[in-house]
């Protein structure tokens, strides 16, 4: 008994690290692209991500992030773009 506790102590505490990852990424790339690109076109303006950052808290960042991630300058965030940005990035704060 005392061994089986131990032992289920011991994989909870090895999968909640990937567990809180998850936790913090419910929604799909798709899903927060879909959210926040409002007129549809398949990117993210300026405008469209600095809402986005609104959201979370972080409209202060919103320029400097916006420049990180649109990595071709177009001036607009596309898909690619973000998923490139999210992959380099360990910790989620999107
Ligand atoms: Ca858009
Ligand atoms: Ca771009």
């Amino acid at each position: 008994m005392k061994k089986t506790l131990i032992i289920s102590s011991l994989a909870l505490a090895l999968s909640a690290p990937a567990f809180a990852n998850d936790h913090g990424d419910h929604m799909s790339i798709d899903q927060k692209y879909a959210k926040y690109d409002t007129n549809k076109d398949g990117f993210l303006s300026e405008a469209e991500f600095a809402k986005k950052m609104d959201d979370h808290d972080k409209s202060a960042e919103a320029d400097v992030k916006f420049a990180e991630i649109d990595d071709n300058s177009d001036g607009k965030i596309s898909k690619a773009e973000m998923q490139d940005w999210k992959n380099d990035k360990d910790d989620d704060d999107m």
